[in-house]
């Protein structure tokens, strides 16, 4: 596949390739391994909107800690795990595949880059996908997965465009834009297995699971791993000097994640202290979608 003139194809480590996209408005880094943008940085300001562990595995054997992972077709833990008779691995399978570019054009405002994975295919999902990512690079960042039903029956998916975002210090940044009650993970009955429960269930477990309602100042002090059923699509990350915007589009829950001080220290590709420049705000489907033969879905995150 031809790269476009402000794309370039690099090896990182001799271990993964990287697309290295520079145009009049923007740079930005791609791995495709795993499909995985690495690194967003409009010239406007120059300030790196995407925050990638300074422990991040870039050998190709791992997903990648940081920037945006993306989860498919299911979001954290698949059901069928036992019935399978393997593990399946947390957050679906296509961050640890090998992705190619399909098309990369220059446009006067923007380089749109569409990537798919070697396969959509693997344990886990019962149907045919087509899955693509298109990059738009520009004075913002738009990444949209979109998910094709091309097999002969329906099939059920979910995931996530699960974004690191990069700020200044976890103890001084505020969430704007969402409200509503909130399942906290780190307390409620949300277990491995939710994420391909049927509806009704997780709507049952939703009810079930002690629900807190969304702080008007909504701050970090703690390990947090809120999922919020939300449709909103409009939410704001502000730090002491700087602040970053998001649109979503087509989720049903917004995720916001820090593991916090232990859960950082334990994790192999994140140091001690990597929570404090971090926080995910995640796009995702944790509900699921039904797609019939040919119809498709988009899950999209604007970053600005
Ligand atoms: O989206 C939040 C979450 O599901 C957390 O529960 C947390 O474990 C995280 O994602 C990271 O998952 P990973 O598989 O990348 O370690």
């Amino acid at each position: 596949m031809q790269l476009s003139k402000s794309v370039e194809l690099r090896s990182v480590s001799n271990q993964i390739d990287v697309l290295v996209v520079e145009n009049d408005l923007a740079m930005a880094q791609i791995s495709l391994h795993g499909g995985h943008m690495l690194s967003f940085r409009p010239k406007s300001d120059n300030r790196e909107r995407l925050w990638l562990s300074q422990d991040a595995v870039l050998d190709g054997t791992k997903a990648i800690r940081g920037g945006i992972p993306i989860c498919w077709p299911w979001f954290g833990d698949h059901l069928n795990k036992g019935h399978l008779g393997k593990d399946l691995p947390a957050h679906g399978y296509v961050r640890t595949k090998q992705w190619h570019v399909v098309d990369c054009v220059d446009f006067d405002a923007t380089t749109l880059i569409t990537l798919k994975p070697e396969t959509a295919a693997d344990q886990g999902l019962d149907g045919d996908a087509d899955l693509r990512l298109t990059v738009s690079i520009g004075n913002a960042l738009t990444v949209e997965l979109t998910t094709k039903n091309i097999g002969a029956k329906a099939f059920e998916f979910g995931g996530a465009l699960h974004s690191y975002f990069n700020i200044e210090d976890i103890t001084q940044t505020q969430l704007h834009g969402l409200s509503g009650d909130y399942l906290d993970k780190t307390q409620s009955l949300f277990d491995k297995s939710f994420a391909n429960k049927s509806s009704a269930d997780k709507s049952s477990i939703h009810k079930r699971s002690p629900h807190q309602i969304t702080p008007e100042k909504y701050t970090f002090e703690k390990e947090t791993d809120n999922i919020h059923l939300s449709l909103k699509q409009h939410f704001t990350i502000s730090s002491t000097n700087f602040s970053i915007d998001v649109v979503s589009k087509g989720h049903d829950s917004i995720v916001v994640w820090n593991p916090w001080i232990e859960k950082s220290a334990a994790m192999t590709d994140m140091s001690a202290g990597g929570y404090q420049s971090m926080l995910c705000v995640e796009s995702a489907i944790t509900q699921g979608i039904t797609l019939a033969p040919n119809e498709q879905h988009s899950l999209i995150q604007t970053i600005q």
